[in-house]
């Protein structure tokens, strides 16, 4: 995850100059704002990019320390340092719009217009202090959260990833989502004070507010997600037919009735979000090839350190500079065991300059390898980006940020794997591609409901749409609808199964993750072309191509200073996202899912 700009921006905005309450700044600001002309804009959008520079660093420096050390001391140092942030931040929001109407250079217009969107507005300092602190309770709370036997999300997790059987796992499945229940009433009151940070910008709430952020209207925002998700639904449908059916030759068809969704606890994750770890239960072909990554890291001993090697030796062979010397001296790689820190993996640049750090607790696990991928394309977006003015140090749009990693991770073929000793030679045989495409699938197809189904649950909770008695009533309607997946036990109005999943308690925004998993097969397919790829897309690999590398950066290097659809053209040469690089990836699977399928009953 990035913290910044996005994710806190959208909680906590960004500033432009000091709030009316410092006399001396506001009398500057105001003799500007008097006679609002398009030198003064320039000259305020200048200002602000100074200002928020510093009020940035020291937000992510306070969050940075927060989230390596959860204490009552650093969680309140945060909500303070946040608060100060939002005070600036809310009066100069109010301040771009007098610039509204001007004719503006497009650079000096497209800032303003970040600075707008990106703005929850709150004059009364009491509520600023009160959300901030209530955003570094929530994420706090989850960072430690522990069951009543001291379990915390790593011990139940790897439960979840390895257990087959179907008690032990729902023990563990429950036990992690009881941490949550104590933040409900929390959370509640955090969604009033974001609504009423939105209304202050001028939006109708916060979700409103968050789908504002794609050069598009939010309506229209709305429209583009319903339409991708129906690209690939169909894909979706297959696969959780197939691994519906070889997990009831697990666990019985009492436990997975044929036309019921699957239950949650069963599919190898805490969220049921991503399905690897059940590979070896549904393996179409057992037998003709092993892909077992996470064997081999264990068995060869890899460390942290290690895989993170290889991750930044990937973006170098693309021609990429190296990480710099302090990225290995400052971030964090493995669970301390003296302290609490939040485990959820993360990128930072913490002074916007260049001060790359990832912050991860990383077990040898092809997983974290993957997620190491993912975490080292933020940081080099960071790393292409961090020259400009702050306003622009950000994705085309946030899915952008999310897919960069994801994208070379794409490329790590069984080929590349074998290359690293992870992976023995393939043979040439058609049910290794099967194999070595089920297993993808069940990572990065799976994922995609779940994706999209996170904000459509706060998108209602921010509109109301959603009651508050409701959260969970409308949290299993949707894990069922768009999933097809449901709790085998009744989760009741006292628990709060959002709060166990990250980005709701931290208060992320999630569409990111759904768009990334549709950009990503879209960056690869066009890498995979400057790479001069021949053959079937799922075959390449672009490691050690400087054309892709080159191309890569060129984009990169635009940050948010262009809108997002000029972006994806200058890689990809298409200014819509679209799902079709991700279905001819998946055609092989695709076909022989039919064939599989044929005759069964499936749905939920
Ligand atoms: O949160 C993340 C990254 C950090 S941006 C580890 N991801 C989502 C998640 O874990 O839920 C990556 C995939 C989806
Ligand atoms: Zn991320």
């Amino acid at each position: 995850m990035m913290l910044r700009p996005l994710s806190l921006a959208l909680l906590l905005g960004v500033a432009a100059c000091k709030p009316a309450t410092d006399p001396k700044l506001a009398c500057t600001q105001d003799a500007e704002d008097s006679t609002p002309t398009p030198a003064g804009a320039k000259a305020f959008v200048q200002k602000a990019n100074e200002e928020l520079k510093r009020l940035w660093t020291e937000s992510s420096t306070a969050e940075w320390i927060k989230n390596n050390f959860i204490t009552d001391d650093t969680e309140r140092n945060a909500a303070s340092a946040n608060e100060r942030l939002l005070a600036y931040q809310s009066e100069a929001a109010k301040r771009a719009t007098a610039f509204k109407g001007l004719p503006l250079d497009a650079e000096t217009a497209r800032m303003l217009y970040l600075l707008r969107i990106a703005s929850p507005v709150l004059p009364d300092p009491e509520k600023r202090l009160e959300m901030t602190t209530l955003a570094a309770g929530l994420e706090g709370h989850y960072g430690k959260g522990k069951d009543p036997k001291g379990r915390d999300l790593e011990v139940l997790s790897n439960i979840v990833r390895t257990s087959r059987s179907y008690d032990e796992l729902l023990d563990a499945w429950v036990s992690w989502h009881d941490t949550s229940k104590s933040q409900r009433a929390a959370y509640q009151r955090f969604v009033e004070l974001q609504n009423e940070g939105a209304r202050g910008a001028g939006f109708t709430n916060m979700g409103d507010m968050w789908r504002a952020g794609y050069d598009m209207t939010p309506e229209a925002f709305e429209a583009e997600t319903d339409r991708l998700w129906q690209e690939v639904k169909p894909l979706y449908d297959a696969l959780h037919c197939y691994v519906r059916g070889r997990l009831q030759q697990h666990y019985g068809k009492d436990k997975i009735p044929d036309g019921k969704p699957i239950p949650a606890h069963l599919l190898g994750n805490m969220w049921a979000q991503e399905w690897g770890n059940v590979y070896g239960l549904v393996e179409p072909y057992p037998g003709v090839a092993k892909l077992d990554v996470t064997a081999a890291l264990v068995a060869q001993a890899w460390d942290a350190k290690k895989m993170v090697k290889t991750g930044e030796a990937f973006f170098t062979s693309l021609g990429m500079a190296p990480l710099p010397p302090t990225f290995w001296e400052r971030s964090l790689f493995t669970k301390p065991a003296d302290r609490e820190v939040v485990c959820h993996a993360s990128a930072w640049d913490v002074t916007y300059s260049n001060d790359l750090r990832i912050k991860m607790c990383i077990q040898p696990r092809e997983e974290d390898l993957v997620t190491v991928h993912h975490e080292l394309g933020h940081n080099y977006y960071y790393q292409a980006y961090y020259k400009l003015p702050v306003l622009f140090q950000a994705g085309a749009h946030d899915g952008f940020h999310e897919a960069i990693g994801d994208a070379l991770a794409l490329s790590m073929t069984p080929r590349y794997l074998t290359q690293l000793g992870l992976a023995p030679e393939l043979p040439a045989d058609p049910k290794v591609v099967i194999n070595v495409q089920m297993k993808d699938a069940l990572v990065r197809v799976a994922f995609l409901p779940f994706g999209k189904l996170i904000d459509q649950w706060r998108w209602d909770v921010f509109s109301g749409k959603t009651a508050p008695g409701d959260y969970q009533k409308a949290w299993w309607a949707l894990r069922q609808k768009y999933q097809g997946v449901a709790s085998a036990v009744p989760r009741g109005e006292d628990a709060f199964d959002p709060g166990a999943k990250y980005h709701v308690p931290a208060n992320v925004p999630y569409t990111r993750y759904f768009l990334a998993r549709i950009l990503q097969f879209q960056f690869y397919k066009s890498l995979c072309e400057k790479a001069g790829h021949k053959g079937p897309l799922h075959e390449c690999s672009f490691y050690g191509s400087k054309e892709a590398g080159a191309a890569l950066q060129k984009m990169l290097a635009m940050g948010a200073s262009q809108p997002w659809p000029d972006a994806l053209e200058a890689l990809t040469g298409t200014r819509a996202m679209s799902g079709s690089a991700l279905l001819e990836y998946f055609a092989p699977l695709r076909a022989w899912l039919a064939e599989q399928n044929a005759g069964q009953q499936c749905g939920w």
